[in-house]
């Protein structure tokens, strides 16, 4: 209970950062970007819900990652089906993370098919021009970020196969890869917890994980589900630096959720859903949408978080993580 009146993350006064206003050509909504640091400049690729339903990825780039973005006029990314049948509804939801090993940037993204989301992946050099390889997992799964390095000569992967049936909820899953096209090792990672909690039943990564000397530190949507609707907020969690497969704290408390009005009300209330987060010395730019409508930023210091996640309970404290 101890962590109640602490805000970690602070909200940019003038969000949202990115609205549909903005966006150069016809479209229902922006939000859920994956965010990386190219060049220079804070590069934001930005899921936009066209006026059909159907999703793109389209790029917005600024040297303060806060405003005077500038925002390209066609997609960088947009659905194929005659190459990639399963986009035909649409892709969604990236994160971008860069592999030093490849000079690349590894694209993770939701493609909708007509078996239901699935995980796809997509490289880049440059954020000009891009590689699809296409779907990695299969239906239904979301929520995917690859770490930066390998462990032991493989690739390592979160994810969230959508299993939530009365006998089993939607937990957060790992697994590995030589090539990051063949995966195997898939165990559960974080659970869903149960009953009345903030993250019961259903959770899901948001951005790729971030390193620092203790671990990696994961920040999860939990997903409560009331009366009124669900309700979308964040946690965190700890992972061994070379096992990441061990999970060695967890918040309690979420620590970010809906509050303010763009993240309250919209085509989807109650959401706040980041897919990208930034950090340049202590600050920590997280990158997300609010109420699938637009997009805002919230910032936290690095030496904050890093101590938030080293004072939640260690795994061996907390038996309800189970
Ligand atoms: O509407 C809230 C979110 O719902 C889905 O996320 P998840 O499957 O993890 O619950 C996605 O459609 C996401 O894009 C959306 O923001």
């Amino acid at each position: 209970m101890s962590n109640s009146k602490l805000e970690l993350f602070k909200r940019y006064p003038k969000n949202p950062i990115i609205t549909v206003n903005d966006i150069p050509y016809s479209a229902n909504s922006v939000f859920n970007a994956g965010a990386i640091k190219f060049n220079d400049q804070i590069i934001l690729l930005m899921r936009v819900e066209d006026m059909r339903g159907i999703s793109h990825l389209l790029i917005a780039r600024s040297k303060n990652g806060v405003d005077e973005w500038i925002i390209d006029n066609k997609p960088a990314l947009f659905p194929e089906p005659d190459k990639f049948p399963e986009e035909i509804w649409g892709i969604e939801d990236p994160r971008i993370t860069y592999l030093e090993e490849l000079k690349k940037f590894a694209i993770t993204y939701t493609a909708y098919s007509h078996g239901g989301p699935l995980v796809s992946l997509a490289f880049t050099e440059d954020f000009e021009k891009f590689f699809k390889v296409g779907a990695i997992l299969p239906p239904e799964d979301k929520d995917a970020a690859l770490f930066p390095v390998k462990f032991g000569n493989r690739w390592a992967l979160i994810h969230r196969p959508i299993i939530s049936t009365p006998y089993s909820a939607a937990h957060i899953w790992i697994s590995y890869s030589p090539d990051l096209l063949h995966w195997g090792e898939h165990r559960i990672l974080i659970r869903a917890r149960e009953g009345a909690w903030w993250d019961a039943n259903k959770i899901g990564l948001s951005p790729p994980p971030l390193l620092i000397p203790e671990g990696w530190i994961i920040l999860y949507h939990g997903v409560k589900r009331t009366a009124g609707g669900a309700i979308y907020r964040l946690g965190l969690a700890l992972l061994d630096k070379d096992e990441p497969t061990k999970v060695l704290r967890r918040s309690d408390e979420w620590i970010f959720g809906p509050r303010e009005f763009y993240e309250r009300e919209g085509d989807v209330d109650d959401v706040v859903f980041p897919c990208g987060w930034i950090v340049e010395g202590d600050e920590v730019k997280l990158y997300y949408g609010a109420a699938d409508t637009s997009i805002a930023l919230a910032t936290a210091s690095l030496e904050e978080l890093r101590k938030y996640i080293l004072n939640c309970p260690a795994a061996e404290e907390s038996k309800r993580w189970g």
